[in-house]
């Protein structure tokens, strides 16, 4: 069976493309709740608990469920949650906009490359529409929305990661099979739905996921790196990758278009065998 050519890369947004949760969106969750006569306080750590359900809805119901059984919310308990999270989406998205939150080393470059590469980009995120909007507005600027052929984000389907639902979605609007594509993402969750919609993935690591469970992954960075700030492999394989690339150069630790279409080669080579 012939290798087939990488055509598209999906990104997932939070901890991926920048290191959202603990100073954005901990601390709009944290405003809203404020705003709103609460005295819940969510700490780092106990966000780092919270993580476990992705979707800032679904997680303010986890709260209340496994962190806060004493509460006793207003009777819409849908409603009441809903209108917590809009405030903390205003919260989130005037962070954004204040410049609080940089992409991640590595980012803006793979990205720029990709493009000019021939790539075709998608997002496919948990997180509310307009947070990717203001994050890709307040960062790349706003021309590079267009950048990105699909956005899938939020409630576009029900079931959040870990289901694979929101990579299929993205998968469909692209019109790709996934072995053409390669999935970008930071945590346990986010690889359960690549690998539910069995999407090769590479994982960048960040400090509220450094110690899940990656087995699955091509390949565990700590980041993409930059010129003169390489990346460290925290796991999978990158030896001797790049042997028979063409011109025999190693890789300078930066992830850029030759390494990932090496990966997925050498991904589709061992599917075969
Ligand atoms: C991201 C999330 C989101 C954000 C909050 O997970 O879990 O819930 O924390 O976003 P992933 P909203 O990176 O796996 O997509 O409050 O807009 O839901
Ligand atoms: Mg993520």
């Amino acid at each position: 069976m012939p290798t087939p050519d990488l055509k598209a890369l999906l990104f997932d947004v939070d901890g991926t493309l920048a290191d959202t949760e603990r100073d954005g969106h901990r601390v709009a969750f944290n405003l809203a709740f404020r705003e709103a006569g609460l005295d819940w306080e969510w700490d780092a750590a106990l966000y780092g608990k919270l993580l476990a359900v992705t979707g800032g809805k679904e997680r303010i119901h986890y709260y209340l469920e496994q962190f806060n059984p004493g509460f006793s919310p207003p009777a819409d308990r849908d409603a009441f949650i809903a209108g917590l999270h809009a405030a903390k989406t205003a919260h989130y998205t005037r962070l954004l906009a204040e410049g609080a939150i940089p992409l991640r080393p590595g980012v803006a470059r793979l990205l720029r490359e990709a493009r000019d590469a021939g790539l075709r980009l998608a997002i496919a995120t948990t997180t509310t529409p307009a947070n990717v909007t203001a994050l890709i507005d307040h960062t790349l600027g706003h021309a590079a929305l267009d950048w990105f052929e699909v956005i899938a984000a939020g409630d576009v389907v029900p079931a959040k990661k870990p289901a694979a639902d929101i990579f299929r979605w993205a998968l469909d609007r692209l019109g790709l099979p996934p072995d053409a594509c390669l999935a970008f993402e930071d945590s346990r969750n986010g690889i359960l739905a690549a690998h539910g919609a069995r999407l090769p993935t590479l994982v960048t690591v960040n400090d509220y996921t450094r110690d899940d469970d990656f087995d699955d992954a091509l390949l565990v960075l700590d980041q993409l790196g930059e010129p003169g700030a390489p990346f460290t492999v925290l796991g999978g394989r990158l030896g001797g990758l790049l042997d028979g690339q063409g011109d025999g150069t190693p890789h300078q630790g930066v992830v850029d278009t030759a390494l990932l279409r090496a990966l997925h080669a050498r991904h589709h080579r061992r599917q075969v065998a």
